[in-house]
């Protein structure tokens, strides 16, 4: 189980609704890592790149003017197993059926408001996380609970 960094985004449902903390919240109680973030509104051609392997798709549009219509909360999260460990913890794409315990399946109801994006490979993390950060935004650093929470 390697150290990984996984590409977040905590979208414009959970920005509109106040939940931005608490999204955030559930990631740092795992006892992942912020190692980058900001604050930020996608352009259009941002979000074409970053959701490119769903163009052509019937809710490529939808998706992409969803995802710009707002200010979004962009995060690279680091830790033992990061990328399936933020996917178990955000729950299924469609949160109707996501387990409750997940974010997804506790703040969310229909599968266009689903609250938050995690990569789902190591591939899509680096090429994602390329897409939204410089190498020089991604901090390293040791947060004394680091032994608590990954012995
Ligand atoms: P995930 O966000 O869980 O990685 P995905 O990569 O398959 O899911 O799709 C990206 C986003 O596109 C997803 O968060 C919500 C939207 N989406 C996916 N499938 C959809 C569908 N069948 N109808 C409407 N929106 C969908
Ligand atoms: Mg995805």
């Amino acid at each position: 189980m390697g150290l990984e960094r996984t590409l977040i985004i905590v979208k414009p449902d959970a920005v509109q609704r106040g939940l931005i903390g608490e999204v955030l919240a559930r990631l740092e109680r795992r006892g992942l890592k912020l190692v980058a973030l900001k604050m930020m509104q996608m352009s259009r051609e941002l979000a074409e790149a970053h959701y490119a392997v769903h163009r052509g798709k019937p809710f490529f549009e939808d998706l992409v003017n969803f995802i710009t219509s707002c200010p979004v909360v962009v995060g690279v999260v680091e830790g033992p197993n990061a990328i399936a460990v933020t996917r178990k913890t955000m729950g299924e794409t469609d949160p109707a059926k996501s387990e409750a315990g997940s974010i997804r399946g506790d703040l969310g109801l229909t599968i266009g408001q689903n609250l938050i994006h995690g990569s789902d490979s190591p591939e899509s993390a680096a090429y994602e996380i390329g897409l939204f950060f410089r190498q020089e935004e991604i901090l390293s650093y040791e947060r004394a609970i680091d032994r608590w929470v990954a012995g």
